[in-house]
């Protein structure tokens, strides 16, 4: 019987994360869980699962659990997610948390030498090279969920000290695939939150529509296959059937194909190394009778290309592109800024000279600073009251 600790539990990887242990009772069990404002969801959580502890964002959600008169410990936003890591009892933690507040909890599983079920890609986008030395040191692993890192890993388990040539990363491609680069100026936060494929949280939809998830993606695989910029590479693929490829030395390449359901990999995730009978449907190949491959055009999806770019240049940058991009796609979904203004102030928060090593200190600094800056410059340069 595994231990789990979910963080963000009421989100869609975190109730993804849920139904598996619902399907594997005798492999699983809950210690705690997290969530920042969806209380409704978690109190059911906790009459399903009966965790020993829960966190909960704000002060308001942590006195209606106390009047729902649980009988459990309750941790809230004066002690940190970090801390709530520290103190819990796990074999696995799944980050399933949005964005940079997943690193430091993270980091806090690595230092107790557990298992990290990593779904949170902004963990290693910020602080890939400290979680990975970190890693070492302690002991711990980390375990893909992203569905074309799992895929990756899958293959590479069955290819051990086999010499990569490169490795694909698949892309659906978003809902402006087929969009004329032109015509960017005219999408509404309506059209971008219509993801062709995976039913995921808002701001990684978003993501998604510009392509900075892909770029955060490309920035994982550097760190969780330890592979240079150069031999990752991304492909268009609409169907979302094939959750990435790896390439060999010998010109084979292995696919992974699968259900576009996260609750695979995340089944793939807890059970590893073991592969077990899934529950939630098999793949129907004859469903599928063309799948297509098209390059990625980087000149029009231009986070792609500044996220290869922020990965190359290594150090915080990564740290600025990401925090950049939480807050410009906050300001999108918020109606303050147009989507094409994502790209824009993006890049140009990225152009600052900042060589500065990237230990734990300064990410924190780092990514609080350019948070500041990014949300002072919108305010100042877009919106006008
Ligand atoms: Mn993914």
């Amino acid at each position: 019987m595994k231990k789990l600790l979910i963080l963000g539990s009421t989100g869609s990887i975190g109730q993804n994360a849920c139904s598996v242990v619902r399907e594997f009772k005798n492999d699983f069990i809950i210690t705690g869980l997290s969530t920042n404002i969806k209380t409704d969801i978690i109190i059911k959580q906790i009459e399903e699962f009966k965790p020993k502890a829960v966190y909960v964002e704000s002060g308001e959600a942590r006195e209606r659990l106390l009047n729902e008169n649980k009988n459990i410990k309750i941790y809230d936003d004066s002690i940190g997610l970090q801390h709530f890591v520290d103190d819990m009892d796990f074999d696995i933690l799944i980050n399933a948390l949005t964005g940079y507040a997943g690193f430091l909890p993270t980091i806090s599983a690595v230092k107790k030498g557990k298992t990290v079920a990593l779904a949170n890609k902004e963990s290693l986008v910020v602080g890939g090279d400290i979680v990975y030395s970190l890693l070492k040191e302690h002991g711990a692993n980390i375990i893909p969920i992203d569905s074309e890192h799992s895929a990756i890993f899958q293959i590479l388990s069955h290819f051990k000290d086999v010499e990569i040539k490169k490795i694909i990363l698949t892309a659906s491609g978003g809902p402006f695939l087929n969009t004329p680069k032109d015509d960017f100026i005219h999408i509404k936060v309506e059209d971008a939150l219509k993801h062709p494929t995976w039913a995921m949280g808002k701001k990684i939809t978003i993501d998604s529509a510009t392509m900075m998830n892909k770029g955060f993606e490309v920035i994982e695989a550097h760190y969780l296959f330890n592979l240079p910029y150069e031999k990752i590479d991304t492909i268009i693929h609409p169907q979302s059937v094939v959750h990435s490829l790896v390439e060999f030395v010998d010109g084979e390449i292995y696919a992974q194909l699968g259900k576009a359901d996260m609750r695979l990999p995340i089944q793939n995730a807890l059970t590893y190394p073991h592969i077990k009978r899934t529950p939630f449907g098999r793949l129907n190949l004859l469903e599928y009778p063309q799948l297509n491959f098209y390059r990625t055009d980087l000149d029009k999806f231009m986070m792609l290309k500044l996220a290869y770019e922020c990965g190359k240049k290594g150090g915080v940058y990564p740290c600025m592109l990401n925090a950049a991009n939480e807050i410009c796609v906050e300001a999108f979904l918020n109606r303050k800024i147009s989507f094409l203004n994502i790209f824009e102030i993006v890049k140009k928060i990225c152009k600052r000279d900042l060589h500065i090593e990237a230990t734990i200190e300064n990410i924190i600094k780092i990514d609080s600073l350019i948070r500041k800056e990014t949300f002072e410059f919108i305010n100042l340069e877009y919106f006008k009251h």
